[in-house]
């Protein structure tokens, strides 16, 4: 359980079960980010407990996250006592259920306290099923002096439910059959992939197809479903409609797999699909394949569906095309560029390392050079709110505890959840952070040119020390200038047992390889 207590939070927290684990947060936003990614990364659901209204509220831009990230998390939170919730007195929640509503797949308030049980058994398997997302039960505090009714609790407890569905046999068997007809058909690999623990089968599929394969558009996947080092990888999608069909012309299929067609940003028009092409989605989530504007939609878990259209396709011999190139280093500059920074990462990462990555103008940098090619490696906040970066690294190497988890975070972006470096310390989370400070919030100046806003303010960050507030929070912190004092200090960190903080100067820019 993660959280933040207040009074209406102690009366469940008394006599804490001892197969339980409390980690404590400084703020909420910190507390649902951090659980967020402890469910992603040990793939079962999570569970965060809020304060009332003020503590639902500093959650509520992480759980929208949590929902962008399909990601399984039962959201609790206190409440006055029953009897004085109508007079409305202090801390009372005074609409619950609606508060967190458009984030939650179901927001709830148990009618008595003997129900609460029962509620919460609901949440954690709606939580988990397809879709997967957040829900919300909001309990009295009174009703943990309650006893429910004999033996409803125990059957609480040993109830499973098996919530995985299969897609229809009759529309993977056409998907097959479009495969076989396509002469280019293309893969586009979306973060259900990694989630349903499919990727083994989707590299077994561009294999034997043929298939090139891109990733979807790195804004909106909060997971990478293909090895981004394999053979058959063509990179990284553009996130907006126009350049995603110009990137994808010449296919005359794409196939899309455990993704929402597509999560576009910005609004850069075009046609959504090159003259020719069909194409078909599979996904979990019933919602993503309505909301489609274009091609055909399975609904289904990812992972059966593929293990079935793999049983219904031959080898076909396709050219998937050139590899991509070798990552290299660039320009030397000082302060050094992003993509040199992401390469000195490259240098320094491990084998089984896992990336939390929160700094917007070098996104594509790290995936190009990182090139992630190992499942569970890489978390995003596919939500685009801020703080998910460092909450979630928490949370990711609590969960993955013999595996080095780096985050990689604008200096901007780290201040979102800059808390989190107190929860690091204080569980012992041998987590590495990198930020990168160049002094800006690059990305917003960037999009100003986009969007032709000239003489906007507030996009500038002067003086701003992360590795000094760092030192506050007991993270040992280190700052470099240069690619090898980079690199030096990344080897060093990622073989620390304890929580360490790089800050490297980056000169402000947009960083694409
Ligand atoms: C909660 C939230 N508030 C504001 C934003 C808008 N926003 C997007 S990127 C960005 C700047 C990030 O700055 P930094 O982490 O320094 O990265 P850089 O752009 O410099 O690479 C901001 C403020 C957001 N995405 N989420």
């Amino acid at each position: 359980m993660f959280g933040n207590p207040g009074s209406t939070e102690l009366p469940m927290l008394r006599d804490f079960p001892d197969d339980f684990r409390y980690l404590l947060a400084l703020q909420e936003a910190v507390a649902v980010g951090m659980a967020d990614g402890y469910a992603q990364a040990s793939g079962t659901v999570g569970h965060v407990n809020l304060h009332t209204a003020p503590g639902v509220g500093n959650g509520m831009g992480a759980i929208f996250n949590a929902q962008a990230n399909h990601t399984p998390l039962l959201v609790t939170a206190g409440q006055q006592v029953r009897g004085l919730v109508t007079l409305q007195a202090n801390l009372t929640n005074r609409d619950a259920t609606r508060m967190p509503h458009p984030l939650v797949k179901w927001s709830y308030e148990p009618p008595r306290p003997e129900e609460v049980p029962l509620a919460l058994g609901r949440a954690i398997h709606l939580a988990n099923a397809p879709a997967k997302g957040p829900t919300f039960v909001s309990i009295p505090m009174d009703d943990w002096d309650a006893d429910a009714p004999p033996g409803d609790s125990e059957h609480v407890l040993a109830r499973e439910v098996a919530s995985r569905q299969g897609p229809d046999p009759e529309a993977i068997e056409s998907a097959a059959t479009a495969l076989a007809a396509a002469s280019a058909p293309v893969l586009i690999a979306g973060p259900d992939i990694d989630a349903s623990g499919a990727w083994d089968l989707a590299v077994e599929l561009a294999e034997k197809q043929g298939l090139p394969v891109f990733a979807i558009p790195a804004t909106g996947g909060g997971r990478i479903g293909f090895p981004e080092g394999h053979a058959n990888f063509r990179g990284v999608l553009p996130p907006a409609i126009g350049p995603v069909s110009e990137t994808l012309k010449g296919h005359d299929l794409i196939l899309v797999v455990g993704s929402s067609v597509f999560p576009y940003y910005p609004n850069i028009p075009g046609p959504l699909l090159p003259e020719g092409a069909a194409l078909i989605q599979i996904t979990s989530d019933p919602d993503e394949a309505a909301r489609a504007p274009m091609g055909r939609a399975i609904v289904g878990d990812v992972k059966l569906a593929l293990e079935d259209l793999l049983t219904r396709v031959e080898a076909a011999h396709r050219d998937p095309g050139e590899p991509l190139p070798e990552p290299v280093a660039g320009e030397d500059a000082d302060p050094i560029t992003g993509t040199a920074a992401m390469h000195a990462l490259r240098g320094a990462f491990p084998d089984d390392g896992i990336v939390i990555l929160e700094a917007p103008s070098a996104t594509l940098a790290l995936r190009n050079q990182l090139r992630l090619s190992r499942p569970g490696s890489y978390y995003f906040g596919a939500g685009g709110g801020l703080g998910f970066g460092l909450a979630a690294a928490v949370g990711v190497q609590i969960a993955q505890p013999d595996r080095p988890v780096v985050c990689v975070v604008g200096e901007g972006s780290a201040q979102y959840a800059i808390t989190a470096l107190w929860s690091a310390v204080a569980y012992e989370v041998p987590l590495t952070v990198l930020v990168l400070r160049n002094s800006e919030y690059a990305i917003l100046k960037w999009f100003s040119a986009i969007e032709q806003v000239e003489g906007a303010p507030g996009l500038d960050l002067p003086a701003l020390d992360t590795a000094a507030v760092a030192t506050a929070y007991g993270v040992r912190s280190t700052k470099v200038d240069t690619a090898d004092e980079l690199g030096d200090a990344l080897t060093h960190a990622i073989a620390s047992p304890k929580p360490e903080l790089v800050e490297v100067g980056v000169a402000p820019g947009m960083w694409l390889f």
